[in-house]
């Protein structure tokens, strides 16, 4: 796109929005703070590598599709993951599972990784300006295969997953420190049952004893955090999951932990948005897993609807950006792999800023005057205010593709690069 053009109708937009009540630079500088955890898995379709050709099972999540250009080394994801930061604005971060650690070539087991896997990331995250967020990876593995891990009647399976998730917090620690940046560390488990189990309680108590095991050790928050993330319910798992919301909400509450929140764990006309102010009230954090749930947790590539733009509306009305960690949590087989990061990741982004060019003020004032009309109104209003000229002139300030550029660069990238894999 034309910069002069960028510029130009950016300026007719700020004017336009200082009219409604809205200050256009504000907003952008608002934005730049808003940092992204992108989620690694979607480069290989959740295989990481333990071994050669590894592919996801067990944890009741499904990768469909089968489009050529998967990474399948550490070297092809990180060539990918490259071109995807290149063409999103502003500063982000890399959310790494597990299974994604440099092994070398030997049998490492989840109960035996450490810190010494993850240098290679660190050194590479060190290079590119990234800071790291790191994931334990309770499944795709023979310990995981009866569906519980971490709440398994069989203690033996409980100590190795127990073991794992220690390590995978060291790993955090390791990983923070090394990058100046709190990492967040974040665990999901799978546990659950197919059929109801008459016993509920036992599992529970079991992840309980589990969890208070795996957090005994404390670290600084200078260099690792902790969320939980629930579940409804997977495949394999609809009738009970362990790690259920009130789980986890109650356990994170309990031990001052963050829980996170991914928007296609819930029942499907569940408001996750509105949970922000109930939770916030009571806990030093949230993260979020940015996720499109079509009928279920079916983890479509994030687009900007109505869900996503409900949920930065409510960090940004409750000024909690610096309470959220936001990460983007989906894996999309069927289309250029690359392309999918990075069209998920610029929606969430044009979410926060059509959040942050809300007439804020305007919106109050009619609340608090009680006139509702005219709070409803503005609302409509709102979503015609030229937010593009905006956007456009936020990618060409952060030197990133304008307007559509980005397409023919994936394109171009699938040609010279993905197509040869
Ligand atoms: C699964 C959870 C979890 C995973 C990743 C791979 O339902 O959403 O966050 O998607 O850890
Ligand atoms: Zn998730």
């Amino acid at each position: 796109m034309n910069p002069g053009k960028i510029e130009k109708a950016y300026r007719l937009a700020q004017e336009l929005y200082a009219e409604f009540g809205v200050d256009t630079e504000h907003a952008l500088s608002q934005l730049k703070k808003i940092a992204i955890s992108l989620h690694c898995w979607q480069g290989d379709d959740v295989g990481g590598f333990e071994k050669p050709d590894a592919v996801l099972s067990g944890a009741g999540l499904q990768v469909t599709g089968n489009y050529p250009g998967k990474a399948r080394t550490v070297e092809e994801l990180r060539l990918d993951l490259h071109q995807a930061f290149a063409l999103i604005p502003g500063s982000h971060r890399l959310n790494l599972h597990a299974i994604y650690g440099e092994f070398g070539g030997k049998p490492v087991d989840r109960d035996e990784i450490s810190a010494e896997h993850f240098k290679g990331w660190v050194d590479w995250a060190n290079r590119e300006e990234l800071k790291l967020d790191f994931n334990a990876t309770c499944f795709s593995h023979p310990k995981a295969a009866s569906g519980f891990t971490l709440s398994s009647p069989e203690k033996a399976v409980r100590k190795f997953w127990i073991e794992h998730v220690k390590r995978c917090r060291k790993i955090s620690v390791f990983m923070g420190r090394e990058l100046k940046s709190p990492c967040l560390h974040n665990l999901w488990i799978p546990d659950g049952s197919k059929e109801a189990p008459t016993d509920r309680w036992k599992y529970r108590r079991l992840l309980k004893e589990s969890l208070d095991e795996i957090y005994e050790a404390e670290y600084s928050p200078q260099q690792m955090k902790d969320s939980l993330e629930s579940k409804l319910f997977g495949i394999g798992s609809e009738s009970f999951v362990t790690g259920s919301h009130e789980f986890y909400l109650a356990y994170a509450l309990s031990k001052r932990k963050m829980v996170c929140l991914d928007l296609g764990h819930f029942h499907p006309t569940e408001s996750v948005a509105d949970k922000i102010s109930a939770i916030l009230l009571f806990s030093p954090g949230i993260v979020f897993h940015l996720s499109r749930g079509i009928r279920w947790d079916s983890d479509h590539v994030v687009i900007l609807n109505d869900e996503i733009q409900a949920l930065a509306e409510e960090i940004i009305r409750c000024q909690a950006l610096d309470k959220v960690h936001i990460a983007l949590d989906y894996f999309d087989a069927s289309l250029n792999r690359v392309g999918a990061w990075v069209a998920g990741a610029r929606a969430a982004l044009k979410a926060f800023l059509v959040a942050l060019l809300q007439p804020e003020g305007r919106l109050r004032a009619a609340e608090q005057a009680g006139n509702n009309f005219e709070r409803l109104a503005l609302r409509e209003e709102a979503k015609a205010m030229p937010y593009g000229a905006v956007w456009d002139y936020h990618c060409l300030q952060t030197s990133v593709p304008q307007g559509t550029d980005w397409i023919t660069d994936i394109q171009k990238y699938e040609k010279e690069v993905l197509d040869k894999r």
